[in-house]
């Protein structure tokens, strides 16, 4: 419950960052849920925003909550993304894909000027790592994909869902990895998405501009 507290936190007041006239992406979790939430009753108090998801989950919680929904045809860029982590290092480096959003997220992060990361405070670590690496590969030759992670010590497996293989909201897989810790997420974000089958990775590196820690408290901290 606490720590639910401390992601409503975190939620709430990274809505703060958002401007009338913005063009804002909807990140994809149980903190981005809460972020959801209040740009709703914001929007219902007047608040002017259009916005895109970064999965069918959030973007039925976004129609849920009356929020204008944009397509790719309709902008150049997004002012601002509001989205979760599941680690977070020093340098506002990302873990992400826990939820399996991946894909759709780190396109979204990348159409925007600013991303604004929410995340309890358990999240920030050291070194990025201890949370297995989702890494999106196609069903296509799937096992030969693995093949090659687990010939980078990756140890990939398969992600499950009620007892059947997860497939996300664009048809694919997820390998769950561990890699042990990660001390350059750079260079293993690169390498991963120059293997063939593998269609994106869960490290967001350089693309944090702000991060929101919530506290079980529910106070909140600003890092950038
Ligand atoms: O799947 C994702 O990338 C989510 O943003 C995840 O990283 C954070 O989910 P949580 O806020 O529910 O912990």
């Amino acid at each position: 419950a606490n720590a639910d507290a401390a992601k409503k936190a975190a939620g709430i007041r990274a809505v703060d960052f958002i401007e009338n006239g913005m063009k804002v992406g909807l990140g994809t979790g149980s903190t981005a849920y809460w972020a959801i939430m209040e740009i709703g009753n914001r929007v219902r108090q007047g608040l002017q925003i259009s916005a895109i998801a970064t999965s069918v989950q959030s973007e039925e919680l976004a129609r849920e909550q009356q929020i204008p929904l944009l397509t790719f045809t309709a902008f150049d860029y997004l002012d601002i993304d509001i989205d979760g982590a599941d680690e977070v290092d020093e340098n506002l480096q990302l873990t992400k894909g826990g939820g399996g959003a991946l894909l759709r997220e780190k396109i979204i992060a990348s159409a925007s000027r600013k991303l604004i990361v929410v995340a309890d405070e358990h999240k920030f670590v050291p070194h990025l790592g201890a949370f297995p690496l989702p890494v999106e590969v196609t069903p296509f030759g799937w096992e030969y994909t693995f093949r090659q992670l687990t010939a980078m010590s990756g140890r990939p497996k398969l992600r499950q869902k009620d007892g059947k293989t997860f497939i996300t909201d664009n048809g694919n897989y997820i390998a769950d990895c561990n890699f042990g810790i990660i001390k350059n997420p750079k260079s293993l974000e690169t390498l991963l998405n120059a293997i063939p089958g593998v269609v994106e990775n869960g490290l967001f590196v350089d693309r944090t501009n702000i991060l929101v820690l919530g506290f079980e408290d529910g106070t909140t901290k600003i890092l950038s």
